[in-house]
């Protein structure tokens, strides 16, 4: 792979916009995605193996809890250093930012946030660190965008818990310590359960032969019967809207890491345009190319536009689920389509792992479709904005 030459566009100056705290964490992610990831991510792709030496650096950059309190081992900073250290990271490989994202947002939250004290110190400093890691289990082979249907269970036995079912596409199973599952009770009310490595009855099968995220490891959580001791229950919420609340922190943080995507893959084209001459002329001297490239950052700088905004309302706490939605939806498509063009740009070579636009494109086939397909989430805004439900 060619080094990395990153340069970030910032069109519209939001820099400006940033504190000197958001621009230290933004910058030392960035420093260490150029020193730590960008080497090894291209080798780790074709092999389709999830590096698991770069998980001490996630931990040093802030990216496992940056949001979390520093008492439970997270980095205590708002919405908006979390989004750039997704940014970065995603810049990266959106795999890398997807252990990231389950880390944080699918397993620490929901820790934290429906959790109980003594759930809270066992679990959070130990994930924040990277000693354990940990994957969330929502998805079922029958219930993808339709979750509320899922089917695994478990059935009270007195001193313990008896969880049967299936988990399907799950991100960082192959090598979690700890996996947040969502379950029903014999009522059918869904509920948040912390199941450890080591429990009888507990696998975790890798999905092999995906084009897709390759540098991350996604697979199956399977429970034939498995004893889930009782203090193993988040108590504090329980109900779909639970791992959905969780869904909210992971999509805000989707919506920021597709921006760093769509940037490497500008910057990459930039560069080679500028270099690449046809007919005596660099191609970026053909108005062709330049529209491309003028789309380009004109969409970025939307998209850092929607997401800071965003920031701001996360950290007042009114951002909505249909904003999220929003901003989910809108800058993973203005990712994938910038990918798409800017593979065009670099012709044959575009198709080449030299380059990491075509790792970029492939990835983000599964960052449109998981945390809420592209479709969800305009149906989601549908809802918001006409009071008419049109998934069902
Ligand atoms: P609905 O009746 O609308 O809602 C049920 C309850 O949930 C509440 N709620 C939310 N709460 C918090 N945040 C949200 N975003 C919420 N959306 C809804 C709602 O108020 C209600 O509460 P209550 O108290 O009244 O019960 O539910 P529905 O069954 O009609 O479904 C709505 C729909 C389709 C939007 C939802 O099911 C959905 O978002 N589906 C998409 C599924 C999805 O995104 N799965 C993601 C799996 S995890 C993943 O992909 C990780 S990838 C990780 C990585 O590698 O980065
Ligand atoms: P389906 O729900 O079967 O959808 C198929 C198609 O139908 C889509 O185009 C969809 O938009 C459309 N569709 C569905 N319902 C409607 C409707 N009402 N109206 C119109 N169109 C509709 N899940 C987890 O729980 N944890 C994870 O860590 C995780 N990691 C993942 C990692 C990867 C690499 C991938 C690919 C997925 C991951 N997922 C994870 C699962 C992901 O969230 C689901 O794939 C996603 O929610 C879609 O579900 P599905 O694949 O079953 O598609």
């Amino acid at each position: 792979m060619k080094p990395d030459l990153f340069e970030a566009p910032d069109y519209y100056n939001l820099d400006d916009l940033l504190t000197e705290e958001h621009k230290l964490i933004r910058d030392a992610a960035r420093a260490w995605v150029k020193r730590d990831v960008s080497p090894i991510i291209e080798d780790a792709a074709q092999k389709a193996e999830f590096p698991k030496s770069i998980i001490p650096g996630l931990a040093e950059i802030g990216a496992f809890g940056p949001y979390i309190p520093v008492k439970y081992g997270g980095a205590g900073l708002d919405q908006i250093s979390y989004g750039l250290i997704m940014q970065e990271i995603e810049r990266g490989d959106s795999g890398v930012r997807s252990t990231a994202s389950v880390q944080s947002s699918l397993v620490m939250y929901p820790i934290w946030k429906y959790g109980n004290e003594a759930q809270r110190q066992k679990y959070l400093p130990k994930l924040a660190t990277g000693e354990w890691m940990g994957s969330f289990g929502l998805t079922e082979p029958d219930f993808g965008s339709n979750p509320a249907g899922m089917v695994t269970n478990f059935k009270d036995k007195g001193d313990h818990y008896l969880l049967n079912g299936a988990k399907l596409w799950i991100s960082n199973s192959p090598f979690c310590d700890v996996a947040v599952v969502w379950a029903k009770d014999e009522s059918g009310r869904i509920h948040g359960l912390v199941v450890e490595r080591g429990m009888e009855g507990f696998t975790t099968p890798e999905t092999h032969n995906k084009w897709s995220l390759r540098a991350s490891a996604t697979g199956e959580l399977l429970f034939q019967d498995v004893k889930v001791p009782k203090e193993n229950l988040l108590p504090n919420k329980s109900g779909l809207g639970a791992p959905l609340g969780c869904l909210d922190s992971a999509r805000f943080g989707i919506a920021w890491g597709a921006i760093g995507a769509a940037m490497d893959c500008y910057d990459t084209a930039l560069r080679y345009a500028k270099e690449r001459i046809q007919f005596g002329k660099p191609i970026a001297a053909f108005q062709l190319q330049q529209k491309k490239l003028a789309e380009m950052i004109t969409e970025i700088t939307k998209a850092q536009l929607l997401a800071f905004r965003l920031g701001q309302l996360k950290n007042e706490d009114r951002a909505t689920s249909a904003q999220i939605s929003m901003a989910k939806r809108n800058n993973v498509d203005m990712a994938i389509k910038i990918a798409r063009e800017a593979r065009q740009m670099l012709g044959g070579m575009g198709i080449t792992g030299e380059y990491s636009i075509m790792r970029h494109m492939m990835n983000l086939e599964s960052v449109i479709t998981y945390e809420g397909t592209h479709d969800i989430h305009l149906l989601i805004t549908g809802l918001d904005i006409t009071g008419h439900n049109a998934f069902k």
